[in-house]
């Protein structure tokens, strides 16, 4: 290692960016070094010197049109790359309040430019991943990322899995050698140190949840767990496709939703209708919708919130002017009037084959369906699961006796690639917390792929981070 860089290694100790002790993570294990490096921006020397730095250790081969830092703590280090390098700076927002006027990436770019990340310290890689997924889904490149320190806990091989490469200035492994030897740390905390590491490297997931999420069934396994024809379906397709998207089709017209069906179709594994909202809607729509679902092989879920009781809904499935049972893969109910709704929906249902999602959790803000009511929809689901193919869930992970029967399958609204909401109660969370955090199987996302530039580069964008979420939990 360069004397420079042991100074660099030796001054982040001295300002305490790097802390030794018992300390307790993010995700909930104690770890015996601490890294801050919020701090450096008291220190613009050596702020000025990491951000030198960080870039010379970028093999020359590497270019880049635009950096971003991954927020909060790596902006004042992109900023000063940016301002001494004279390269344009983008910034990622981390929340988004309203989708109608504000933008996830801030800044002039175009499409096809490449962009280089610079985050401070990886771990999983979870954040760094948090920043590609909305840069590229606004079109631009991102195949590398450069860091300041690498944690050596699963980083790398979460962000290669992802297409990027990361770059790191210094491993945590050499920093604390380099401390060891020049007498700032002793031997029995260096051991310590790289014990800890050892046994944490290979179980840190992306989402940053450790352990918890590893290691869950497959999605091939529970189609042979699945009792219900169609939800048996789901799984072999989502395992054919590598897709557990799910697009809310959400447009105004019949013909727009048919459009729309026909170009993301490849990357979906069931699309969602709200078909009272079509005002253009003529008794073929479903025989349309089923020709270009069979095409594309992907089910369809008529998102109808059943709620009336059971002899009501068998005529609202079945009847009406949508005749919804006659082309929809999948319907939902609330459990609201008792298990009696389910009973209804089976009766027609049943028999040809369909399933049926029940809403145990709801993604707007000051909802009730929590606690008791949550564990009753599973009761019910339990005592129907030959109808029932599993649940509108938010946060299955949480539920008392998570995970739940593997037979069933968890679908999750409410999803973007930035946190945030819109102004009328809906709550945003992102592909990789919804899989790989909460433990849901499905995401589904309606405004993030209809709304975005390009809605098939979006729905390949979700795509990506909603299998990979997976691919990585099942290890
Ligand atoms: O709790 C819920 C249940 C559902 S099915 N919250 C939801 O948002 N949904 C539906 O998911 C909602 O009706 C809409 O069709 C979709 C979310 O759309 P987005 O545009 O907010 O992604």
């Amino acid at each position: 290692m360069s004397t420079s860089m042991e100074s660099l290694i030796l001054q982040l100790h001295e300002i305490s960016a790097v802390k030794f002790g018992n300390f307790k993570l993010k995700s909930g294990i104690s770890s015996p070094i601490y890294i801050d490096l919020r701090l450096i921006v008291s220190y613009p020397k050596l702020l000025r010197l990491i951000s030198d730095t960080i870039i010379s250790s970028l093999p020359s081969t590497t270019t880049y049109d635009v950096i971003c830092g991954v927020p909060y703590t790596a902006l004042p280090i992109a900023t000063v790359i940016s301002t001494t390098s004279d390269t344009p700076m983008l910034m990622r927002r981390k929340e988004i309040k309203d989708y109608g006027t504000s933008k996830a990436i801030e800044g002039a770019f175009q499409a096809n430019q490449t962009c280089l990340i610079v985050e401070d310290l990886v771990t999983s890689g979870t954040s760094v991943l948090e920043t590609a997924a909305p840069l590229r889904a606004a079109g631009l490149k991102v195949t590398d990322v450069v860091v300041l320190i690498d944690r050596e806990q699963g980083g790398r091989a979460n962000l290669e899995a992802n297409g990027i490469t990361l770059h790191s200035m210094i491993k945590l492994t050499d920093m604390v050698r380099v401390l060891r030897l020049k007498g700032r740390v002793s031997e029995e905390t260096e051991a310590m140190v790289l014990k800890f590491l050892d046994e944490n490297n290979k179980v840190a997931a992306v989402g940053g949840t450790v352990g918890k999420n590893v290691g869950r069934v497959s999605y091939g396994k529970r189609a042979e767990l699945a009792k219900n024809p169609t939800g048996k379906r789901l799984f072999e397709i989502m395992v054919n496709k590598e897709s557990n998207l799910c697009l809310s089709a959400d447009v105004n017209t019949a013909s727009e939703l048919l459009a729309l069906a026909e170009k993301i179709g490849p990357e979906i594994c069931m699309l969602k209708t709200h078909v009272d909202i079509l005002p253009d809607f003529t008794p073929d729509f479903g025989s349309k919708l089923r020709a270009i679902a069979d095409k594309h092989n992907f089910l369809i879920f008529e998102d109808r919130k059943f709620a009336d009781i059971g002899n009501t809904v068998t005529m609202q499935y079945e009847g009406g002017i949508f005749h919804i049972l006659e082309w929809a893969d999948i319907v939902n109910c609330h459990i609201i009037s008792g298990p009696g709704i389910v009973d209804g929906l089976k009766l027609k249902g049943l028999p040809c084959g369909r399933g049926l999602l029940l809403l145990a959790e709801m993604s707007s803000a000051g909802n009730f369906a929590k606690g008791d009511y949550t564990a009753a929809a599973v009761k019910i689901a339990e005592d129907h699961s030959d109808f029932v193919i599993g649940f509108i869930s938010v946060n299955p992970a949480s539920w008392p006796g998570a995970p739940s029967n593997p037979a069933f399958i968890h679908a999750t609204p409410g999803v973007q690639l930035v946190k945030g909401g819109d102004d009328l109660g809906q709550q945003y969370n992102t592909p990789i917390s919804v899989i790989s955090e909460r433990g849901s199987d499905i995401i589904i996302v309606g405004r993030g792929i209809i709304k975005a530039a390009n809605p098939v580069d979006a729905a390949r964008e979700y795509r990506l981070q909603g299998w990979n979420a997976y691919s990585v939990c099942c290890k």
